[in-house]
Formats: structure tokens, C-alpha cells, sequence
């Protein structure tokens, strides 16, 4: 079997220095500037540490102005000690610092057919990121929990109405006790090596591995405990599996998927080796194997697994492909991952465009050289 020096080419197993290439220092895919909605570009994708500057942007109110050295995170509800905390306080923490791919919950909605309403995403609303800070469940454990304590809510530093004749609110989001607890769950300070940028939530981030982005709340402000399921705009009416029959299910874990990285859909090829590669990742499982078609679904071959494998980060993989003759081609990747859960052929379509995870083809033509 020929090798594709191309895909190994991009690999960096050596975090936390994410590397910019040169002619990838230029800027996201902009689907709206105020507030700031962007993807990252499709050349972005065959690296696996995805830079800074082209880590995909979802804001849903403008970025607010914090001044670290006023910034507090506040602490309350239904614990023992409430507290607030300084950034150094949250600094004195044991530091934990993992590499960890988020999805928005409505990456690749432009692929939805019929439609659905909200930004028309194509594949960059995802992007992988080597986070550092502490561990929630340390914060949570200073601050002692009483009991009946069912959820955590986070506010974020953001606010404004979500949609015309909504009242203001703030970024709110809740998690089951469990999740909150769980060691991976952290607060970031710091992505790929250097502090949060503003856009990413400056100075400090929930990040929730392995689950839709939405749960990751930024500019974080106060963590309240509660007693109750929290029911708010952002968790009760969006982020919600809702397929006309009634039960609207809130989203949580990020389903599997995988991608094509090149060749880009439409190609012109030239017969001979074909390097097919691309991406997989799904939610807190590892990625055990993706298969290829080049018929349109027909017959798979198993790519090859490259690059680094850890739990929360997506999985690059690549396949050499060998036409052999000229023509129109269907190509197609499709994820297993470590429990068995196959990536589905079709997407579940659902009135919000949400998880958007099918199997997606590239059509590509391959003609003789000359
Ligand atoms: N405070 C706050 N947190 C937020 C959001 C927001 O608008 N405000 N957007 C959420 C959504 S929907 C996603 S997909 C991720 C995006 O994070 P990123 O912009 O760092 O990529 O942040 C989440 N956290
Ligand atoms: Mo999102």
C-alpha cells in the first residue's frame, strides 16, 4: 500500500503551542459580525490543534468588556460557603490542562434538507484546542454543596434579548450535579498555551468535554447551585432535539460524526493514488475505526488511524484510494467508535437544526493525466 505523506504532514502530537501556518494566519468564514458568529475555514481542518485565531467563534450577545483585576467569580445558591473567587484564587487550584474538541450543536445545519431556520452553518462550527485551568469540582467541593442539590447554573458576562420581543438575559446554562462533578469538567483560563482570548470567553470558561458547545458557558460570572432543573431560554427552548412529535430532548453529549478534509467536494482529480483524509470525533468515546466508500456507500475500506488519540479530541485518519479508471465518484467516511456506535448515513432532521452528524458525501472526478 502507497503511503499519503500528505495527511502526516499536518500532524503535530506536541501541544500546547498551537502552529499557525502562514497562509492560515488570515481569518474565520464570517456568517455574522455583531455578534460575532464565525467557522473555521475548511484548510483549517487537516490540522489537529486548530489555531487560535481560526477556533470557531459562537456568540450569541456581544463580547462584554472584563477587567481581570475586577473580575469575580461569584458562588452561591444552595452550598454551605459562599464565596467569591479571584482569578489568582482559581490559579492556586491543582491545574489540569487536556485537549478538547467542541462542536456547536448546529455545525453542518446548511446541510439539512428541508431547511430549518438559524445560522447555515457548513462543516467549521468545530475545532479542537489544548484548554488548562482547574477542575470545577473543586471549586464545588470549597464551596460544600447542602443537600437536595440537583443542578449548577452559569452565567455568563453576555447579555441582550435572544430574539425580537424576548426581555434581556443573560447566557444562562445548567448542568446535572453528576456532570458538574465529573474531574473533566473544567474552568479554563488559558487555550493552546496563552490566556482565553475575548471572544472566547476571557477570563474564565466553563469547557464541558464531549459535549455540544452550548453546555461550555464563557465569560463565566456565577456558578449558583440549585435545587431545581433550570428552565431558561438557552436550555429549555434552544439546544432542545425537537422533532415535531411533542418531547423536545435537550442536547447533551456531541453524537458521532466524521468528516472528508480533502479532496474538497467537487475536485478535479488525476488518476493514480488519491490521498482521502479527514477527521472523526464523538463526544467522550474514542474514535476505533472510520470506513471509506468511493462508491456512493456501496463497499468500505478501513482507513487508517493517524495522529494523536485521546479521549475528548477528534481523530484524524486517512486512506490512500486508488481509482481505476476515470469518472464521476461518490466519496464518504463513516465512524465507529469505541462502544460501537456507528455514525448514521442520514441526519435526524429536527426543527432547530441540531446534530447534524450523517454521513456526508464528496463528489469528486477523477481523469486521466496528460
Ligand atoms: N456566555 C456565553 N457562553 C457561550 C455562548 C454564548 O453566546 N455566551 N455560546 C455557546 C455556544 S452555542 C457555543 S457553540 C460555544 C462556542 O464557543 P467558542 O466561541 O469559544 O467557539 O460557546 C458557548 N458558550
Ligand atoms: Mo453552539
Amino acid at each position: 500500500m502507497s503511503c499519503c505523506t500528505c495527511s502526516r504532514a499536518g500532524l503535530s502530537a506536541a501541544p500546547p503551542s498551537a502552529q499557525v501556518r502562514p497562509e492560515e494566519s488570515k481569518n474565520l468564514v464570517t456568517i455574522e459580525h455583531e455578534p460575532l458568529i464565525g467557522e473555521t475555514p475548511q484548510r483549517a481542518l487537516d490540522s489537529w490543534l486548530t489555531p487560535t485565531p481560526l477556533f470557531y467563534v459562537r456568540n450569541h450577545f456581544s463580547v462584554p468588556e472584563i477587567r481581570c483585576d475586577d473580575w469575580r467569580l461569584q458562588i452561591d445558591g444552595l452550598v454551605f460557603n459562599s464565596a467569591e473567587m479571584s482569578l489568582a484564587d482559581i490559579k492556586q487550584l491543582p491545574r489540569v490542562a487536556m485537549p478538547v474538541t467542541m462542536e456547536c450543536a448546529g455545525n453542518n445545519r446548511g446541510d439539512l434538507d428541508p431547511p430549518t431556520p438559524g445560522n447555515q452553518f457548513q462543516n467549521g462550527a468545530v475545532s479542537n484546542a489544548y484548554w488548562a485551568g482547574a477542575r470545577l469540582m473543586d471549586v464545588l467541593t470549597r464551596a460544600e454543596m447542602k443537600p437536595g442539590a440537583r443542578e449548577v447554573l452559569f452565567e455568563g458576562g453576555d447579555m441582550g434579548s435572544p430574539e425580537p420581543g424576548k426581555p434581556e438575559t443573560p447566557y444562562l446554562r445548567s448542568l446535572p450535579i453528576d456532570v458538574a462533578m465529573h474531574p473533566d469538567t473544567l474552568l479554563v483560563y488559558e487555550m493552546n498555551g496563552k490566556g482565553l482570548p475575548d471572544e472566547h470567553g476571557h477570563p474564565l470558561r466553563l469547557i464541558v468535554p464531549g459535549w455540544y458547545g452550548m453546555a461550555s458557558v464563557k465569560w463565566l460570572k456565577r456558578l449558583t447551585v440549585l435545587d431545581c432543573e433550570f428552565e431558561g431560554y438557552f436550555q429549555t427552548y434552544k439546544y432542545v432535539m425537537d422533532d415535531g412529535s411533542g418531547r423536545a430532548a435537550p442536547l447533551t453529549s456531541i453524537g458521532i460524526k466524521s468528516l472528508i478534509g480533502s479532496p474538497r467536494d467537487g475536485a478535479d482529480l488525476e488518476l493514480g493514488d488519491v490521498c482521502v483524509n479527514g477527521l472523526a470525533w464523538s463526544g467522550q468515546e474514542r474514535i476505533a475505526r472510520v470506513d471509506v466508500s468511493a462508491d456512493g456507500g456501496k463497499t468500505w475500506r478501513e482507513a487508517e488511524i493517524v495522529g494523536p488519540s485521546e479521549r475528548y479530541a477528534w481523530q484524524q485518519w486517512h486512506h490512500t484510494w486508488t481509482p481505476d479508471r476515470p469518472g464521476e465518484y461518490t466519496l464518504m467516511s463513516r465512524a465507529v467508535d469505541a462502544r460501537g456506535s456507528v455514525q448514521p448515513m442520514k441526519s435526524r432532521w429536527n426543527r432547530l437544526g441540531y446534530m447534524v452528524n450523517g454521513v456526508k458525501p464528496v463528489k469528486v472526478s477523477v481523469s486521466t493525466s496528460h
